[in-house]
């Protein structure tokens, strides 16, 4: 608690900030960057206001389109940016996830890191790493640490951030405040499907076409406890698809029934690979991860790869197997969790406790 009320306490001390999120942002990036500046502008006295310079950082040629439904509108990367009092980032694991605005960061006067990766560096001079489902969720925990006032449209971007960084609530850092977070939302009448079908139902024809030939490159390995993919350049071009179009296809590997451990490898240039690991049960993979340069949390992690598809493949999949002969598996079971058919007690409710 104190930590969190000296990041906010440094916030609005100072009137000159940067707010930096990582390079190949996803929702939760773009997310919490709007969030993070509305909040400050929405809980300043107008008076204060007129001297605060806000400014937002994305190392990125472009965000893609389901995100860009968010920053549409929003000054962000002004030129000329320098010599801030305080730069902020958001959901960086890392200094260098900032990309070209890492020496931005470090040019500040002060700095804070704004994060939820278990694996973050804590570069920043105050480090609020926060064990949320998202960056998006670390600020709504901060914001209700200090009351402040929370608009509907920072509701918008903490939802958006918080479904998309689970995958809709199936996966990474979910706790109980989490969900009590999501009941939070559903009560301030957000338009909550209008969110879902915005970046659950909305996959490009691109995307589609690329996870059938993704899915055709599907090699099982370990008893069929590891599954990798690939993508490659030809792939893309064939699908007319972008790199935004291979965001969510591991999943379909770690949806199967016994893989623990799902691998996609996707061609960036000629000879780096950007590599998407998920696990389940017990397995990790962040450490994983670390031992290809990359990170990320328990179950979902990146790295990239500078070499043959060939040599990467043996690599990460010998990786793999180390991985899983650490851990014995333990497979969460729904077993005793429903009630059996005619044998379980049955409960009606009734209208009075339906109200
Ligand atoms: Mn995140």
């Amino acid at each position: 608690m104190g930590l969190i009320n000296s990041g906010i306490d440094m916030i609005k001390q100072y009137n000159k900030i940067a707010i930096i999120c990582h390079t190949v942002p996803d929702t939760d990036a773009i997310a919490s960057l709007i969030a993070l500046k509305k909040l400050i502008k929405q809980n300043t006295p107008e008076e204060v206001l007129v001297n605060k310079q806000i400014d937002l950082f994305v190392d990125a040629e472009e965000v893609n389109e389901l995100d860009a439904a968010m920053i549409k509108g929003i000054e962000h990367n002004v030129q000329n940016c320098d010599n801030y009092d305080l730069a902020v980032s958001v959901d960086c694991a890392a200094a260098n996830r900032m990309g070209k605005y890492e020496q931005l960061f470090n040019n500040a006067k002060h700095t804070i890191n704004i994060d939820h990766h278990a694996t973050n560096t804590k570069f920043g001079e105050i480090n609020l790493v926060i064990k949320a489902s998202s960056t998006c969720e670390a600020l709504y925990i901060m914001a209700k640490v200090r009351n402040l006032k929370i608009s509907d449209e920072v509701c918008n971007l903490i939802y958006s951030g918080i479904i998309t960084d689970t995958n809709n609530l199936t996966q990474g850092t979910i706790t109980k405040l989490t969900h009590k977070t999501i009941t939070e939302m559903v009560e301030r009448n957000i338009n909550t499907q209008a969110i879902h079908e915005h970046f659950f139902k909305n996959n490009t024809k691109s995307k589609t076409f690329l996870l059938q030939k993704a899915l055709s490159t599907m090699k099982f390995v370990a008893k069929d406890k590891i599954v990798f993919m690939k993508i490659t350049s030809k792939d893309m071009h064939d699908c007319e698809a972008t790199f935004d179009d291979t965001l969510g296809i591991i999943n379909h590997g770690i949806d199967i029934k016994g893989v623990e451990i799902a691998i996609l490898a996707i061609k960036k240039d000629e000879n780096t690979y950007y590599v998407s690991l998920r696990s389940k049960n017990n397995t990790k993979v962040d450490e994983l991860a670390k031992k290809f340069g990359g990170g990320g949390h328990d179950q979902v992690a990146a790295f990239q790869y500078n070499g043959t598809l060939q040599d990467l493949q043996r690599e990460v999949i010998q990786a793999s197997k180390e991985e899983l002969g650490q851990h014995q598996t333990d497979e969460n079971t729904v077993d005793g969790l429903f009630f059996g058919d005619e044998d379980g007690e049955s409960y009606v409710v009734t209208d009075e406790e339906n109200e």
